[in-house]
């Protein structure tokens, strides 16, 4: 079959993000050095893989559980474990990078001294979603890449500890019907759908905008009776419908795999919510800051709209641990907006008190 020349392959748009560099607009957030671009296509390769494997299901063993725990006392799954030795075998050896981390892994993983080290950081969850990989539900890879601080030499956990707002690239590959890398390097957001005859990505969707209003929304409604009184406050609002506050009916939808619940919202709009609850009260949330909100963060901001832990900006919060988790709202500019001030309104003192 001849090649369309109009297709843009993951390949020519990053090569072509990397040109914008060359050409030195001083803003140089979003414009992407070569060795940045080739830590991406590795990336892109290893999804690649581990989108094969999902496929295969049952028939490639790679269902049911490795019956092991990860850092977070999780229970990993067999396509967790495999997803983690794709990512970290793909990555290894291309000289891009100084270390990796990852939601399976306790600590860091430094890349060998065999090979040449790089400038940058690549952290990642392998498998999100985990809970969906049995029931053959969308489930996807998350990945952030922060730039290795070049005040010291070698690598150590404290040099993954910054904020999202240093990410220099983010995204996420959903396996779904369709296999789908979501990317950002600060210029916008850009979705590549696999075409599995040639192998490679291609350009589907530029510029991806979310609606700043929306009538949908994500949450895990069983958690209800946990809630702080602002989520249970909005939450009630939306359920309340058009004759309740808001004035319109809310649609509900909780695929319990953030990359297809975000990839939803980034394609038409909605609310996700994963609060603090107060079913383990000294924990911040369920996700994980590093791997998994920073980089959703950072989509969803390119793409418009906002993220918060429903008191402050997620991609400010400097990190203090690998695998600290966080409270997410994240969306639709207004809706997380509102939920961020009914927040802020139980924390203020009352006005006559
Ligand atoms: P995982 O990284 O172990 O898969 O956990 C994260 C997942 C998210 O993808 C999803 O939003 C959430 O956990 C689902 O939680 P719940 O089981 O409460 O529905
Ligand atoms: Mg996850």
């Amino acid at each position: 079959m001849a090649s369309n020349p109009s297709r843009i392959s993951l390949t020519r748009y990053l090569v072509e993000q990397q040109r914008n560099s060359a050409h030195g607009d001083d803003d140089t957030r979003g414009l992407i050095p070569a060795q940045l671009r080739l830590l991406l296509e590795v990336v892109a390769r290893a999804c690649k893989g581990i989108s094969q494997a999902v496929n295969k299901g049952a028939l490639g063993g790679i269902l049911g559980s490795a019956e092991s725990e990860n850092v977070q006392g999780e229970v990993q799954k067999k396509l967790d474990i495999i997803a983690n030795e794709v990512l970290i075998e793909a990555n290894e050896w291309g000289g891009n990078l100084a270390a990796m981390a990852s939601e399976e892994m306790d600590t860091i993983h430094l890349i060998p001294g065999r090979y040449p080290q790089g400038e940058y950081l690549l952290l990642f969850d392998p498998l999100d979603g985990s809970s969906n990989i049995d029931v053959n539900v969308s489930i996807g890879t998350i990945f952030s890449v922060l730039k290795k601080p070049e005040d010291h030499p070698g690598v150590h956990e404290g040099d993954f500890l910054q904020a999202g707002t240093q990410q220099v690239a983010a995204g996420y590959c959903l396996y779904g019907p369709q296999t789908t890398l979501v990317l950002t390097v600060g210029a916008g957001v850009a979705m590549f759908t696999l075409d599995r005859e040639q192998g490679s990505f291609v350009l589907t969707q530029e510029d991806v905008q979310i609606p700043a209003d929306t009538k949908e929304f994500a949450i895990n409604m069983s958690n209800m009776r946990h809630w702080d009184a602002p989520v249970k406050r909005y939450i009630d609002e939306c359920l309340a419908g058009k004759d309740g506050p808001r004035g319109k009916d809310f649609n509900m939808r909780w695929i319990a795999s953030m990359v297809s619940d975000v990839h939803r919202i980034l394609t038409r709009g909605g609310i996700f919510m994963y609060p603090w609850d107060k079913r383990e009260p000294h924990k911040a949330g369920k996700l994980r800051l590093m791997y998994e909100a920073n980089p959703m963060s950072w989509l969803i901001e390119q793409a418009g709209g906002a993220s918060t832990d429903g008191r402050q900006r997620i991609l400010d919060i400097q990190p203090s641990q690998l695998h600290q988790r966080v409270a997410v709202v994240l969306g639709s500019k207004n809706e997380v907006e509102r939920v961020t001030q009914y927040h802020r309104e139980a924390q203020a003192p009352a006005a006559n008190a």
